[in-house]
């Protein structure tokens, strides 16, 4: 990576901070991803991506800044990136997958709550995420509790604007969140001093549209067996998704779709023909977040789909494009983004019906209920989710777990036995 420090340093970081997050990061990529054997060529790509996370995407962004735009971070699926684009901004997903940045959000947070929320408000309070440090402005949402609080905190720090998110399906939750649209266009508005025009917004649309189209590619092909991808693989591709520059994500991922398109021909995998498929639902797995699959499949089974908001609930269905004025996009927006099952819903009967319609499609053979620690909604809705499974007789467990590396040995304990499970139920040996 070339030297960013003076970046850095404008960006207001904390330096000696960051050095340590720096030396942690390459060991630990090249312990969970380089390790990999038979990975395709596609993913140096990805890679590089890796290398130059503070680097040279940050590089970018500023760059944009430079040129007058505005860089806008988000933690949610359910903010409409097409609004940000099409105000000329550039919207970046700025979770925290880290347990680096935990203890600086336990410095505000109660210990119990989720790690995702402390290593966010961690990352910020810290000045160690250049992404945060770029941001002009942040979106949060009411989403879970967790969240909802800590955007009073993040407000003392930065710009936060919060869209009210129902947590209803009903028409009247629609027309609230339609008007939710509005008002983040209206604030975004100002923010960039442009205005929202049909035309930009219909562009946007199409754009994002492209972007789940190529997501879905990469997801469909990982229907075959052998798989051509690894989870993990899919994984870092679809974390990445959350902030690289779209254009260029679109073109490599296509670029790597089409080498996994030959190995599927091929029957060429990075796991056997047979291998136990194994499907993880639950809550998302940001940047750099890779345990469970990790522990997958170094355990002789394969992450084949993630029903998560870092898997198939940020790219499934496409926003409608046939709206003819304002007004009719924003309705097609909200009915897209109101389509995404997240448990912080009631009633959330879509999502059994999304977990039961990809094990199908993904010929699952068990699955991982993965929860964050202290995420109520998931881990109360894991009940309904077993019951479902259970009546179709496919195997599943639940493991709630944080960001730290103590649970491992005994999380592993449990996949293995799961996956034994499975192994009997195809009759495989070995
Ligand atoms: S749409 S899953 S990204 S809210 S922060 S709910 S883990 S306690 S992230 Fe989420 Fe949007 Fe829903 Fe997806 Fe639980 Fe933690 Fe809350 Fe979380």
């Amino acid at each position: 990576m070339a030297d960013y420090r003076k970046m850095w340093e404008e960006l207001d970081m904390d330096l000696q901070k960051h050095d340590g997050l720096c030396e942690v990061l390459p060991m630990f990529y090249e312990d969970v991803y380089l390790s990999q054997e038979n990975r395709p060529e596609g993913m140096n790509y990805f890679n590089f991506v890796i290398a130059e996370v503070h680097g040279l995407r940050i590089k970018e962004l500023q760059d944009v800044k430079e040129e007058g735009r505005k860089v806008i971070g988000s933690f949610c699926v359910y903010v409409p990136d097409e609004v940000t684009l099409a105000l000329d901004a550039v919207p970046v997903g700025i979770c925290s997958g880290s347990q680096f940045w935990v203890p600086d959000g336990e410095k505000l947070l109660p210990r119990n709550t989720c790690p995702l929320v402390k290593a966010s408000i961690g990352a910020k309070i810290s000045k160690t995420c250049p992404y945060f440090q770029s941001c002009d402005m942040v979106v949060g949402e009411t989403t879970c509790d967790g969240k909802k609080k800590a955007w009073e905190i993040l407000g003392d720090y930065m710009d936060v604007h919060v869209m009210d998110l129902p947590q209803m399906k009903r028409e009247k939750d629609k027309v609230h969140w339609i008007d939710e649209i509005n008002t983040y266009k209206s604030v975004l508005e100002e923010k960039t001093g442009k205005s929202l025009t049909y035309e930009n917004l219909k562009e946007k649309i199409n754009l994002v549209n492209q972007k789940r189209k190529v997501l879905k590619r990469l997801y469909d092909l990982r229907k075959c067996d052998p798989v051509p991808i690894s989870g993990k693989d899919a994984l870092l591709v679809s974390q990445i998704a959350f902030y690289d520059d779209i254009d260029r994500f679109m073109e490599m991922t296509n670029k790597l779709c089409d080498e996994l398109e030959e190995r599927a021909k091929k029957e060429e995998g990075v796991f056997e023909k047979g291998a136990p498929r194994i499907m993880i639902t639950g809550t998302p797995m940001s940047i750099p977040n890779w345990k469970m699959h990790h522990i997958v499949e170094t355990s002789g089974a394969v992450v084949v789909c993630e029903e998560t908001c870092t898997g198939t609930r940020y790219f499934e269905n496409p926003v409608k494009e046939d709206g003819q004025n304002i007004n009719e996009q924003f309705k097609n927006l909200a009915d897209r983004y109101l389509g995404i099952n997240c448990a912080c819903f009631t009633p959330n009967e879509g999502r059994i019906e999304d977990i039961l319609r990809y094990i199908e499609e993904y010929k699952v053979d068990a699955v991982i209920y993965n929860s964050l620690q202290f995420c109520n909604t998931y881990a109360i809705e894991y009940k309904k989710v077993e019951a479902a499974l259970k009546e179709k007789g496919v195997p599943v467990i639940m493991i709630e777990t944080d960001y730290s590396e103590e649970d491992t040995g005994q999380i592993k304990t449990r996949v293995e036995a799961l996956i034994e499970i499975v192994k009997d139920k195809k009759g495989v040996t070995a």
